[in-house]
């Protein structure tokens, strides 16, 4: 744990705590606040947690063995940001709109980065394009980068500013070249990593928080590209699309699934062009659960 002086501490939970409405296989997470006192262990001092604070938000994902309990990955997100990359690897928008409905349920803040930049031709350049202007559109900050040739880093990292953020996104789109482009001497501070290895009995995930130098703090949580899980009911899947949401009170019918229903204001407005089909179709996909391996979370 790090104290406010800014020293770090191991510490031992005291006592059990147990968390309002989740049933966690662990108590404290990557990204918590606590209350510590420091006690004296042989000729070590020890922190001593006796309070969580409340967190902001949490990520969590099942507990691999105990499918009934979850893991807390991270807590107080301020922001996640998500690399979107067209080819190598491609990105398709049903898991953008997957990672999207998530992060609306996790109550945490996504912007948008579309990295790569610097390999795209023309043609792909206007598909970018349409898609920032798409995401901006619902309501998501877009920022078009090349962590590679250092495009736009300087407004990432303004960004991730007094903040603690997440970079999510598949595999290959540039995650670990980004957080060298923000802090290029990255490995040589490791020595200052706050790290907290979780130790959930069924579980071998642990994320790390990491101070950097320009005021900003990242989570990395290995082995989770993705987000983790939420498990959530038809009805409120179109809640988490916000210019669903917007349109809702309109529909004829209040519990209206913007499926078959007559007077949707939401189908309405994708006749209109109001709303992207895109969107909709991925919005269909989660209510239906229909799955398509191509569109999978490969993460
Ligand atoms: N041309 C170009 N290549 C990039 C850019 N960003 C990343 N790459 C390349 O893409 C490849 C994958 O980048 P990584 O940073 O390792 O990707 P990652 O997201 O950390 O991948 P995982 O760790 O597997 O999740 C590397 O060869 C990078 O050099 C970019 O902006 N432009
Ligand atoms: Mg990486
Ligand atoms: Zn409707």
């Amino acid at each position: 744990m790090k104290a406010e002086d800014g020293s770090f501490y191991d510490c031992r939970i005291k006592g059990k705590f147990r968390i309002k409405d989740i049933k966690s296989t662990n108590p404290l997470a990557v990204g918590d606040h606590v209350e510590f006192y420091l006690e004296q262990a042989g000729d070590e001092t020890v922190g001593v947690i006796t309070d969580i604070h409340d967190r902001k938000n949490y990520i969590i994902r099942k507990s691999v063995k105990l499918s009934k309990q979850t893991h807390i990955i991270a807590a107080n997100l301020d922001q996640v940001f998500l690399l979107v990359t067209l080819n190598n690897p491609t990105t398709y928008t049903i898991f953008i709109d997957r990672f999207l409905v998530t992060a609306e349920a996790y109550d945490i803040p996504v912007v948008i980065l579309f990295n790569k930049i610097d390999t795209y031709d023309e043609d792909q350049m206007v598909e970018v394009d349409y898609l920032v202007d798409l995401y901006q559109e619902v309501g998501y900050r877009c920022l078009k980068i090349s962590a590679k040739e250092g495009l736009n880093v300087e407004k990432v990292k303004e960004l991730m500013l007094d903040s603690t953020s997440m970079f999510s996104g598949h595999s290959g789109v540039g995650k670990s070249t980004l957080i060298n482009a923000v802090e290029p001497d990255m490995e040589l501070r490791t020595a200052e990593i706050s790290e907290q290895h979780q130790q959930g009995q069924h579980t071998t995930t642990f994320a790390e928080m990491y101070d950097l130098s320009f005021g900003a703090r990242i989570i990395d949580t290995p082995g989770i590209k993705g987000f983790g899980i939420v498990d959530m009911e038809p009805e409120e899947i179109g809640d988490y699309f916000p210019e669903f949401f917007k349109l809702k009170s309109e529909c004829k019918f209040n519990d209206c699934l913007h499926l078959d229903e007559p007077k949707c204001a939401v189908k309405q407005a994708l006749e209109d062009g109001e709303v992207a089909w895109s969107r909709y179709r991925s919005y269909v996909q989660m209510v239906t659960g229909e799955e398509d391996d191509n569109f999978r979370d490969r993460s």
